[in-house]
């Protein structure tokens, strides 16, 4: 049996997104509201273009859902574009002068062909709705099993907001990351930010940043240490580097890590009996989360953090030096209706694709066809967890 897995299909100017999910458990309550709540999240934020004013993405499911609950098939979500057009070559003429950072040179050369307009189709970013959609989906299933998630832009072009984030005040953060237009959990930093991408618009130029997502209540040895690929942190990098335009992925501390010694870096271990019932930790605490919520590819019982750098958008209304790919002059890269900065929008969709990983590990561990047999799993887990030390592997159940 297949775990939890998605696959995405279409193009940016093509009729539609589509989304394949598979391994959603029986049973589950599909909340169609928070889904579509969630693209258009990723829909908006201070410095989208124009293309979001065309849109009004929503997820219409075609298969794997009864009355409003998974039925255990696979799920599959059609997201329509607006904007299709692309069999229309008067509305898509071919685009040869390939834009620096985008995937137009690489791409048109590797399927030979010097209009890049069939490479940029599928390279573009209006992919990550259907990402979204999955995610969000996952975040259906990790509601029943008491882990949230919460995403939100730490930098844009380095003006950064050094609040902390953790389980008892993301809430809080939250409200104020909705009511900032670069979904930054920070008043004043919000407001330097839009100023910043403001003015880069004037200078006909785009922006990147650093976007940050948590994952809280997930309990202590999902994931695993036995094969890489099932390593929740291996997974999160895999899944988020593959999201367009980031550049760099970390893990709690990350890089920061590697500049400072062992006894600054490692999360003290402590035992407090009082929190044993509770979820995460089961009574193991620590005191601080520089591991990022993981440790050996499992989580740790902290909160899973994950950051990812956004390169600025590769499309420059004042364009790049480049290259005619049919005449090999050199001539500015070609304009393309884009955003001057994306990085609100990159924070739902790593949040999202965070959030299918912590699920897709958590349904490794907690398998079953309907969701009450994976939540009886992870009842009888945590009995035996709680009951340490066992007694020759099988536990002593209280
Ligand atoms: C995007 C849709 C795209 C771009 C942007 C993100 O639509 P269009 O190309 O029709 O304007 O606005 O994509 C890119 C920045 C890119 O390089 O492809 C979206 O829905 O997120």
């Amino acid at each position: 049996m297949a775990g939890l897995d998605y696959s995405t299909a279409g193009e940016s100017h093509g009729p539609g997104l589509l989304v394949l999910v598979r391994g959603i458990p029986a049973g589950l309550r599909i909340d169609e509201a928070f889904i579509n709540g969630e693209l258009a999240r990723r829909q908006g934020g201070y410095g989208r273009g124009g293309r979001q004013n065309i849109e009004e993405d929503t997820a219409e499911f075609l298969s794997g859902v009864r009355m409003g609950r998974a039925i255990g098939s696979p799920i599959a979500m059609l997201i329509r574009n607006r904007d299709s057009r692309m069999d229309d070559a008067i509305k898509t003429p071919p685009l040869t002068r390939p834009r620096p950072g985008h995937a137009d040179l690489a791409g048109s050369v590797k399927f030979l062909t010097a209009d890049c307009r069939n490479v940029l189709e599928r390279a573009s970013a209006r992919e990550t709705a259907a990402r979204v959609a999955a995610g969000a989906l996952a975040k259906c299933l990790l509601r029943e099993f008491g882990i949230e998630m919460f995403g939100f832009v730490r930098a844009i072009k380095g003006i950064a907001t050094d609040v902390h984030v953790d389980a008892t005040n993301w809430r809080e953060h939250k409200v104020t990351r909705d009511a900032s237009e670069t979904y930054c959990p920070d008043v004043s930093v919000s407001a330097t930010q839009k100023d910043a991408i403001r003015q880069a618009k004037i200078d006909k130029d785009s922006l990147g940043g650093i976007v940050e997502a948590h994952g809280f209540g997930v309990p202590i040895g999902i994931g695993s240490c036995m094969d890489w690929r099932d390593k929740l942190d291996a997974r999160l990098a895999y899944a988020v580097m593959g999201i367009q335009a980031i550049k760099g992925v970390e893990i709690g501390m990350g890089f920061a890590s590697a500049a400072v010694p062992g006894s600054m870096v490692h999360d003290p271990i402590r035992y407090d009996a009082s929190q044993r019932d509770l979820q995460p930790s089961m009574g193991f605490t620590r005191p601080t989360n520089n591991a990022g919520g993981t440790e050996g590819g499992m989580t740790d019982g902290m909160p899973v953090v994950v950051r990812a750098a956004m390169k600025p958008i590769a499309t420059l209304l004042r364009g790049m030096p480049s290259v005619d790919l049919a005449t090999k002059e050199e001539q500015q890269s070609q304009y393309e209706r884009s955003d001057v900065c994306a990085v609100p929008a990159a924070s739902v969709v790593v949040e999202n694709v965070a959030a299918f990983e912590i699920a897709r590990v958590l349904r490794d561990k907690f398998a079953g066809d309907s969701l009450a047999e994976a939540l009886g799993q992870m009842e009888l887990y945590m009995k035996h967890a709680r009951n340490l030390p066992l007694d020759g592997g099988q536990a002593k159940l209280a």
